[in-house]
């Protein structure tokens, strides 16, 4: 053997086996279950909050869609954070319909705060669907939000966008690589500028919203190609809206919230849906008042746990 060989074999021979010394540290519970390790994130169903900035203890507080804040939610077991995003003022804000009917600060601050929650909960994963509806730019005003949080070194960026159900890595995989936050836009993604912010509908479908029916019937409402609805995850959209005062305005009601949010609804909902999707599960619920009813109940037993 040439002498160079002969001292890369022993550099490789080395690294390797010291490797083998080295502690691994794998995560033994994920997301508030053992069982969750070795699960690929798509074939995990997450409990999630519509709305999520939108928290008031006030009954008066009609654009409210949450009673309870942002760590309190995540406390309460939700890992997926749903928001809509407007501009105020030049900011990026997260704001219902509009900034002056309901207000939640700006996406950066949000984005400190779940990060804050994240830091000291180091073996969650957490999931974000935020909306664009004034097209705003991912590169200039997007990127900038999440980088100036701090929160994007957690990103996830796949090897491959759409990636597919069955082609994501395991909720222990993403703990032990540090990249356990997944952000999803429903509009604008532009992964080849800004590779963390992923186009949800390619890779997401969900059944319709604002709905008014409460048996919830299902069917594929919005989805984006090129992938088969099958190698889509899906989230159901499982809050029921009552129009304010005949305004327009819908939003929910949290009177009906114990009802709604009851394993019986919930497992209903996604009764209907799984034929659509070979038989699974939802991989998101998202829910209004997640604190009110039994949400994380729904979201244990559609995952298998007991
Ligand atoms: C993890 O899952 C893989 C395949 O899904 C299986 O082969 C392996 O035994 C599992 N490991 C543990 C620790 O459960
Ligand atoms: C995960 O896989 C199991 C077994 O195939 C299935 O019953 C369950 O519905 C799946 N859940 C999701 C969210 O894909
Ligand atoms: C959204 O913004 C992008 C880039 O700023 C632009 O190319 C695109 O045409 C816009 N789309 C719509 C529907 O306005
Ligand atoms: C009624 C309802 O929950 N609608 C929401 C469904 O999810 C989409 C996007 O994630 C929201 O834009 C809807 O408001």
């Amino acid at each position: 053997m040439h002498p160079f060989a002969i001292g890369l074999f022993l550099v490789a021979f080395f690294s390797g086996g010291w490797a083998a010394f080295l502690p691994v540290k794998r995560a033994t519970v994920c997301n508030g279950h053992p069982e969750l390790c070795n699960r690929s994130y798509g074939n995990v169903t997450h409990l999630g909050a519509h709305d999520s900035f939108a928290f008031s203890e006030d009954p008066l507080a009609l654009a409210r869609d949450q009673e309870v804040d942002i760590p309190s939610q995540l406390d309460l077991g939700v890992r997926l954070l749903q928001a809509q995003s407007h501009m105020n003022d030049g900011v990026l804000h997260f704001c219902h319909t509009s900034c002056a009917l309901f207000d939640g600060g700006s996406v950066q601050d949000y984005l400190s705060t779940v990060l804050t929650w994240l830091n000291s909960n180091p073996n969650e994963v957490v999931t974000f669907i935020f909306t664009n509806p004034e097209n705003v730019s991912l590169p200039d005003v997007w990127a900038p939000a999440f980088e100036d949080s701090g929160i994007s070194d957690l990103l996830y960026i796949p090897p491959v966008v759409p990636m597919k159900q069955s082609d994501w890595p395991t909720l222990g995989d993403l703990i032990d690589s540090g990249k356990r936050v997944i952000a999803f836009l429903d509009f604008g993604a532009e992964t080849d500028s800004v590779p963390f912010i992923l186009p949800e509908f390619e890779m997401i479908w969900e059944d319709p919203f604002s709905v008014t029916d409460p048996t919830f019937p299902c069917s594929v409402n919005r989805i984006q190609g090129p992938l088969a609805t099958t190698d889509h995850m899906y989230m159901i959209n499982h809050s029921l809206d009552i129009d304010v005062f005949d305004t327009g305005i819908l939003i929910s009601d949290p009177e009906d919230a114990p009802t709604t949010n009851g394993v019986t609804s919930i497992i209903a909902n996604a009764n209907g849906c799984a034929p659509l999707s070979a038989g699974r599960a939802p991989n998101f619920v998202l829910l209004d008042y997640v604190n009110i009813g039994e949400g994380l109940q729904a979201v244990n037993q559609l995952n298998g746990l007991s």
